[in-house]
């Protein structure tokens, strides 16, 4: 019975790939937390809309079903049903076998590239129930597995029927995962960008346990891309969307001028996102910032004698997608993760369809062309000035004329910058009574009078004159805007300090404002901080006292203490003298701090620029929204990381 004992035999290694999944699931799906989970969802996903790419898919349905399972559905051709030349049939090959994405069936344009390739049957490795209902040739069979990829019940023809398509149903082992429930919110944002990536399909969501449901489809996803990501911005161009294909990579790309001084451009190559750039970006940079310059040259906008546009003063205020489809044979990826695009002919397929196209919109579109130019030259002095005044910062550094620049700063005494802290006070009394209770061998204090200035409304130039910032820019030291150098800063931490009131927020609000704005490595770098002063302090009749943070701390203690208190509520930091802010918000043992981060940098962007008007109710519900405050002591692992 040879054929028997062939199929015993890649039975038997079927097993053994797919525990080697479930031995180390991180190699194959990164984590098994939260986002390891969904990725089981973009997995089978992926193979929905490389359905739709080849041209078979038109809609894709994705369930949350009651029993905590996943469904995705398309109505492509199906799975093939036919027997594999390893004499099973295709699908129980395709789902139970480790790689077998792209050697079966000849799909040689894979295109959405899922996570390395390994595609579904990663997912039934890691799922406690994977069933598949194919509906192809008249027919619907279905096939499933149980326990991480175990044969439950083989391929059997279940009915007749007249349409075609795929359908995954999992339910991930919660034997592997720390956690198995899945975010709405996640899985439609992602659905999101796949429909825009990919005009035309139509995706919807649907959460059986709560009834809500999405449904995504656009007409030119490119387009209403770019037009949400510039929604609350003054525009100075209109879409422009450009098409091309140049050595067999085919590019498209919407992009939109606004008045805005960031820069948005997003990268996918494949529909997978690019978060470190790659070739197409550089190649589509290149090809933008030619193209405007021959135009400024050709149009005496820029006289002959005068320096091109420079591509970071080009790029101020430029929200871009570009997006490349490139054959499986030409896809190259710098470094581990599939963030940076290698392909070397991307850049110059790209480069050129932008060219070639910016060409003409430039000449048909004269009074916006001359505005984008206009910019550039106005991003050229606020850069000029930018660069002047660090020039300023460092010739002063070690000199005398260094104790004016730096203002009102008490520094440290160490010299060892990585675990200096700079303390930004809110007002001079608090600032006072910081000086003497700190340690003074690494902590630095900035008193900030009054209120700090909007640097959202206010131009480079005026920023530059106001005294606390420009105190600020030099003790960090480290320059600002794209001057700014992250290896030059002279603090490990740098902490606001202000009061537990409307006011300290405001403060905490403009201070992080100005630091997202024009130093954005100090947050990304996770350098910067919020002290949490305590709000209440019990004392005792003995006179002995404690510190109590917020009013869970206060509600707690006093359904658990038998002892007699009087409370006294802190106002203020200027309340507190010396040794109590000390022991309380500034010794290290002891403090408090939060760890500021940006969970989504464009978000961010997109945020801080509409509310940093007037509106400070928005601007703090904002902040509480998207800011991830984190306590110090939950980030444990990455500060010790840092701190060594
Ligand atoms: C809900 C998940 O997997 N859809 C899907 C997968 C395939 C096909 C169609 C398909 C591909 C090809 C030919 C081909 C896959 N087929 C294979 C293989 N949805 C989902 N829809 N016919 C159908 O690539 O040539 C792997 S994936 F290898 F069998 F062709």
């Amino acid at each position: 019975m040879a054929n028997k004992n062939t199929y015993d035999e890649s039975a038997i290694q079927v097993l053994e790939g797919l525990e080697a999944v479930r031995k180390r699931p991180g190699m194959y799906i990164g984590s098994t937390d939260v986002r390891g989970l969904h990725h089981l969802v973009w997995e089978i996903v992926d193979n929905s809309i490389d359905e739709a790419l080849a041209g078979y898919a038109t809609e894709i349905n994705v369930t949350l079903e009651k029993n905590g399972s996943v469904t995705v559905a398309d109505n492509g051709r199906g799975v093939p049903t036919g027997m594999h030349a390893t004499g099973r049939p295709t699908p129980e090959v395709i789902f139970s076998v480790l790689h077998a994405g792209g050697k079966f069936g000849g799909s040689g344009y894979k295109t959405s590239g899922g996570l390395h390739g390994v595609g579904s049957s990663v997912v039934n490795a890691l799922s406690k129930k994977f069933q598949v209902t194919i509906n192809r040739d008249k027919q619907t069979h279905q096939i499933s597995f149980k326990n991480g990829g175990n044969l439950d019940q083989p391929l059997t023809q279940t009915g007749n029927t007249n349409r075609t398509g795929t359908i995954v149903n999992f339910l991930p082992d919660d034997g592997i995962f720390t956690t198995t429930k899945f975010n709405f919110s996640t899985i439609s944002e992602r659905l999101k960008e796949s429909a825009l990536l990919n005009s035309g399909l139509k995706i919807t969501l649907k959460d059986e346990t709560t009834d809500k449901h999405v449904e995504y489809q656009f007409e030119n996803g490119l387009e209403e891309f770019v037009k949400e990501l510039c929604e609350d911005m003054t525009k100075i161009t209109d879409i422009i969307t450009i098409k091309g294909e140049n050595k067999r990579i085919e590019g498209e790309i919407a992009l939109q001028y606004t008045e805005d001084y960031n820069e948005t451009v997003l990268g996918f190559a494949n529909n997978v996102k690019t978060g470190d750039g790659g070739t197409h970006i550089t190649g589509f940079k290149t090809g933008l910032v030619k193209a405007i310059n021959d135009y400024a040259k050709a149009n005496k906008i820029l006289k002959d004698k005068d320096p091109r546009l420079d591509s970071n003063d080009l790029r101020e205020g430029l929200v871009a997608i570009v997006t490349v489809k490139i054959p499986e044979d030409l896809i190259e990826y710098e470094g581990q993760t599939k963030g940076k695009l290698g392909t070397p002919d991307a850049k110059s397929a790209v480069e050129q369809i932008t060219y070639n196209f910016m060409n003409f919109w430039l000449t048909e579109n004269k009074a916006p062309a001359t505005k984008i130019i206009e910019k550039a030259l106005l991003a050229r002095r606020a850069r000029e000035e930018a660069r002047k005044a660090r020039q300023v910062i460092r010739d002063s550094k070690g000199k005398k004329q260094n104790r004016t620049m730096l203002g009102k700063l008490t520094p440290a005494q160490g010299r060892k910058k990585e675990i200096n802290e700079l303390y930004l006070v809110e007002g001079d009394s608090a600032g006072g009574s910081a000086k003497s209770g700190r340690d003074r061998t690494f902590q630095a204090i900035l008193p900030l009078r009054g209120k700090v200035i909007n640097s959202e409304k206010a131009k480079l130039a005026d920023l530059m004159k106001n005294e606390e910032i420009l105190t600020m820019i030099t003790a960090i030291g480290a320059g600002i805007g794209s001057e700014f150098d992250i290896s030059e800063i002279n603090y490990g931490k740098v902490i606001i300090m202000t009061d537990a009131d409307t006011d300290g927020a405001h403060i905490q609000t403009l201070l992080l404002t100005f630091f997202f704005r024009y130093m954005k490595d100090l947050i990304t770098n996770k350098h910067i901080f919020i002290a949490l002063p305590p709000l209440y302090k019990l004392i005792f009749s003995d006179r002995s006292f404690i510190y109590l943070w917020d009013e869970d701390e206060l509600a707690q203690y006093s359904k658990n203490s038998t002892k007699r208190f009087e409370i006294q509520r802190y106002k203020g930091l200027g309340e507190m003298n010396a040794d109590q802010l000390w022991e309380t918000t500034m010794d290290p043992s002891k403090r408090k701090l939060i760890l500021v981060t940006i969970e989504d940098a464009l978000l961010a962007e997109k945020s801080f620029r509409t509310l940093m008007g007037d509106d400070a109710e928005k601007r703090k519900e904002w902040i509480q929204e998207n800011v991830k405050f984190t306590l110090e002591d939950s980030e444990v692992d990455l500060l010790v990381k840092e701190e060594n």
